[in-house]
């Protein structure tokens, strides 16, 4: 009743003394074991262990010795790190190399510090508490000058001061509007700025938690947790990226995805048929459009079963996907956990039969009604389940498939609750839990169980799993798009700040359904959509059953011609796209970037949501609303070059970018080197030409080129290719060395252009040590060499 003003009836303010939080008290017992530090107080026990010597978890439990195993997603053990213990009458400090925890005694409160002693963490007058409906909260000082970034999949913009959110994976088709929460995914983790330094906090906790980070009248935020124990970790920082390293040692990175993942997806709720489906692909190819993959959604199931073909619709699957594979292009079927109940189904008879559905605490199976009709659903928490679910899936690689597309796995059921009943008792491998405990990682583990099956059956390949529901960690398995936005210039706005915090919560490769899901698009917004899609790590058209098809093509050549041409620039901003997501799945530090990452001192980026970096060096602006040809783009301190016309620019400034329809205003740091791929139908058809960018700057600049097969794990025993670059620009003059690092894996390209923007075609170009003749053109130097 959210939509009447029942919502807000006279009697909400609850009063109940059951909900009123108690302090943990004071200190009573200090003790140390081996690895952690426990801390016995009035009320409640407290474990504090150190995971690395910047990262430390703190777990309360007001009832017992806390629970120190359990968690979902840690893919971390407590390292053996140096601790200092040293007790005072008033407080006991933990000290390691990059961080001192200080455990005030009376009442107990926990501070943490950074190396330099400087505060990054503080509790004041509150500190940690629960309450007798078995909730938990804890309490941390904030200050004016804190912004707060993370918290997963949320709309709005990017700094999430003021805000407040809840974490319950939630399937949302209304609007996604400022106030929409919670969506899809739920990844209790956010991360504070504060004077240019960061330090990071992940919440495991599965139940519904809340974040209350409105913090302007209260100077501190909260975040609590509906049951369970308060279980936390802190990251040090100091810096963004050290953040996203320490909170993705914790929670895992993703794994590097095949090219093809990276390439352009086009998707419908549905292509219908065998016959639109090779229609579609021969226009693309007729158009010459690149694209990797077509998604298939729920029409290509016979009654949507999930492993089935409808017979009719698609009669010989084997031969289609074969045919596309030969133009080089994938299918990417979608996958519900819904089961239809059919006892001549043998999915629901051997889920059934063999005890894998999520039952009730009786014994009786929890029914939901989704497109099939009532269905029963994978208890995802038994491995048992698990290991069934990824086999199953022997049905599509059997077919040529290599990813798949998981939807409606909040899980979303059709009902008032929207989900499955809370009251369902999960196996979870003989240590049962409710519903209400474990409904956050329903969808984590769905994609846990498909990752890991498909990774099996696809001998050496690596699968691509997308999916729409997840929990802290969901990135070692799954790219995440956010579900079922609308064909509004608002959306497209929101997608950047919504990827970008996603970024910042682990998961690198996530995208917006460019054009829109529901609502009806339109050429301008579907031209300015794709503009910015090409610069999302995930990059696929999708569109609703009932609205407009949206297809690059859909609304007149005017249109056609520049979704085209940034559909062909992805393809050349490939190897560059590649090598990031290299590094991200090394490093935790997302591809797409607010830029306070790169600028953490510079204040003027703390809340620029509508602009982004690619990697540190390339600024993305896209265009927001109809009509406009002129946008405003910060341009952080340095020189930067716009990438079209190569014009300098001096930042620290703002400046208006003139981006007529087929215009994407990208500005390029001075000091970068950028490769650049010939364009091709698809990732399958190898790339033969590169040509690599080079903007000098004063000091020398390096570029690690990074190429593999693209598809399989061989790369994990060094088979890549590794070309590094190194520019030095002295005396006017510039020399560009090259080093072939590494060739087990040899890439077809072996031909080279070097372009060398800005400088005047008076200098010295060295290459290798030797002089090269080198052609002018476009205030452009540019030469050819092979590796
Ligand atoms: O409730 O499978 O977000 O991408 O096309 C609709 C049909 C179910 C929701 C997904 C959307 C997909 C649609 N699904």
């Amino acid at each position: 009743m959210q939509d009447t003003s029942f919502a807000i009836h006279p009697g909400k303010q609850k009063t109940s003394n059951d909900s009123t939080f108690q302090d943990i008290g004071s200190l009573v017992e200090f003790n140390q074991s081996n690895y952690f530090y426990s801390f016995k107080t009035e009320r409640a026990h407290i474990s504090v262990l150190f995971y690395r010597n910047d990262i430390v978890r703190v777990v309360m439990n007001p009832y017992n010795e806390p629970e120190l195993g359990g968690s979902y997603t840690l893919e971390l053990k407590p390292q053996d790190v140096d601790v200092k213990v040293e007790e005072h009458d008033e407080e006991i400090f933990l000290s390691t190399q990059k961080m001192k925890v200080e455990v005030q005694k009376s009442p107990l409160r926990i501070n943490v510090y950074d190396a330099e002693g400087q505060s990054i963490v503080s509790e004041g007058k509150q500190g940690m508490a629960f309450n007798r409906e078995g909730h938990v909260i804890c309490y941390k000082e904030a200050f004016a000058n804190d912004h707060y970034y993370g918290f997963g999949e949320k709309t709005g913009f990017l700094d999430k001061r003021g805000e407040k959110y809840t974490m319950w994976n939630t399937d949302v088709y209304a609007p996604h509007n400022p106030e929409t929460d919670p969506l899809y995914e739920s990844i209790p983790f956010f991360m504070t700025l504060r004077d240019g330094q960061t330090s990071g906090i992940f919440f495991d906790n599965t139940f519904k938690s809340t974040f209350d980070m409105r913090v302007d009248q209260t100077d501190y935020y909260s975040f609590k947790a509906e049951g369970g124990q308060l279980d936390y970790y802190i990251c040090a920082g100091p810096s963004p990226k050290h953040v996203m390293e320490q909170y993705t040692s914790l929670t895992g990175r993703m794994p590097l995805p095949p090219k093809w993942g990276l390439g352009y997806h086009q998707s419908r709720y549905s292509y219908e048929t065998e016959e639109e489906v090779r229609e579609l692909i021969k226009t693309f190819s007729e158009k010459d459009i690149p694209v990797d993959a077509i998604h298939l959604d729920i029409h290509y199931m016979n009654g949507y079963r999930v492993f089935t073909f409808d017979g009719s619709r698609f009669p010989n699957p084997e031969k289609l996907i074969s045919d596309m594979k030969e133009k080089g292009i994938r299918i990417v079927p979608i996958v519900d956990p819904g089961v239809k109940v059919d006892a001549e189904y043998p999915i629901y008879q051997e889920g059934v039969t063999n005890d894998l559905f999520c039952k009730y605490i009786e014994g009786n199976i929890f029914f939901g009604d989704v497109w099939p009709g009532k269905s029963a659903f994978p208890d995802f928490t038994k491995e048992q389940a698990r290991k069934w679910w990824g086999k199953k899936h022997e049905f599509y690689t059997d077919k040529g498939i290599e990813g798949i597309w998981n939807d409606m796995n909040e899980p979303a059921v059709f009902n008032e609750t929207k989900t499955m009943d809370v009251e369902v008792m999960h196996d979870n491998d003989g240590d049962p839990k409710t519903h209400r405990e474990l409904h956050n990682v329903y969808g984590y583990l769905m994609g846990e169980a498909t990752y890991e099956g498909m990774k099996d059956l696809l001998n050496g390949k690596r699968p691509f799993l997308l999916t729409r529901a997840g929990y802290a960690g969901v990135q070692k398995y799954a790219a995440v798009w956010t579900g079922d936005n609308r064909s509004f210039w608002e959306h497209l706005e929101m997608a950047i700040p919504m990827c970008l915090n996603l970024g910042l919560s682990g998961v690198a490769y996530s995208g917006p359904d460019v054009g829109g899901f529901a609502h009806d698009s339109n050429g301008e917004l579907l031209a300015r959509w794709t503009q910015f899609g090409a610069f999302t790590p995930f990059f696929r058209n999708h569109s609703a059953i009932e609205f407009v098809y949206q297809e690059p093509w859909q609304f007149g050549e005017k249109y056609e011609e520049v979704i085209k041409k940034y559909i062909q620039l992805r393809y050349k901003w490939l190897p560059h796209l590649y090598k990031l997501f290299k590094d991200a799945s090394e490093t935790g530090v997302p591809v797409m970037r607010p830029l306070f990452m790169e600028y953490p001192n510079d204040e003027e980026t703390y809340q620029l949501f509508d602009q982004f970096l690619i990697g540190s060096n390339v600024m993305i602006a896209p265009v927001l609303r109809p009509g406009v040809n002129d946008r405003m783009v910060y341009l952080p301190e340095g020189v930067w070059y716009d990438y079209w016309t190569g014009d300098k620019l001096e930042g620290g400034k703002r400046i208006i970018a003139h981006a007529e329809l087929d215009h994407l205003p990208i500005y390029v740091k001075s000091g970068t080197i950028l490769p650049e791929a010939n364009v091709k139908p698809s990732t399958a058809h190898e790339v033969d030409h590169m040509t690599i960018h080079i903007y000098p700057d004063e000091a020398s600049t390096s570029y690690d080129l990074y190429d593999d097969d693209g598809e399989t794990f061989n790369y994990e025993q060094d088979d890549y290719f590794s070309l590094n670059i190194t520019v030095n620009h002295e005396d006017g003059n510039v020399s560009v060395d090259t080093t072939v690092n590494n060739q087990q894996y040899q890439p077809k390209w072996k031909d080279i252009t070097y372009v060398v923007h800005g400088i005047s075609s008076d200098v010295q170009l060295v290459y290798n040590g030797q002089k090269v003749d080198f052609e002018e053109r476009n205030g452009t130097l540019s030469f050819n060499k092979s590796w």
